[in-house]
């Protein structure tokens, strides 16, 4: 019976193993395909991070690039994007300090809950009409909120 016992033990703990192992690979598969699904590859994609004192940085914005930022001057950026009539366009929006918000009023995007620190909130949209918009944030952050701009340009 010590015998059986053991070979039982042995089986439990490999399919505890193989549990494991295999469910980080299950959920970077369910990741790829929710991703694959969600975003066509052709869409236009930018990550807009969004700071107290510089506004909306383009790109991401790590945590050594925050504290530079800090000590430079205080002036906001305003990043102007470009992209084409017909684009799908995807906005991966970052948070480097307190809670942002987001709003594209001339393509219906207004975020009614904040950007969150250490997440990342997806807007998209199609870029069906030419010329040129302005992007903002929809949620008071500091005394710099109102200057929290960018400008999406669309091309013919
Ligand atoms: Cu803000």
């Amino acid at each position: 019976m010590g015998y059986i016992r053991n070979k039982l033990d042995i089986l439990f703990v490999l399919i505890l193993i193989l549990i494991l192992a295999g469910l980080p690979i299950g959920i970077k598969a369910y990741d790829q395909r929710v991703w694959r699904d969600e975003i066509p590859s052709a869409a236009k994609k930018f990550t807009l991070t969004g700071h107290t004192q510089r506004g909306w940085l383009l790109g991401e914005v790590h945590a050594h690039d925050i504290i530079s930022l800090w000590n430079q001057n205080k002036s906001m950026k305003r990043p102007v994007i470009e992209v084409s009539k017909g684009d799908l366009v995807v906005f991966k929006l970052k948070s480097s300090d307190v809670v942002h918000g987001f709003s594209l009023k001339d393509f219906g995007v207004f975020l009614k809950e904040g950007i969150q620190p250490g997440k990342v909130t997806q807007v998209s949209f199609k870029a069906d009409k030419v010329g040129t918009f302005t992007f903002s944030c929809n949620a008071i952050c500091g005394e710099n909120h109102q200057n929290m701009k960018g400008t999406l340009v669309v091309k013919a």
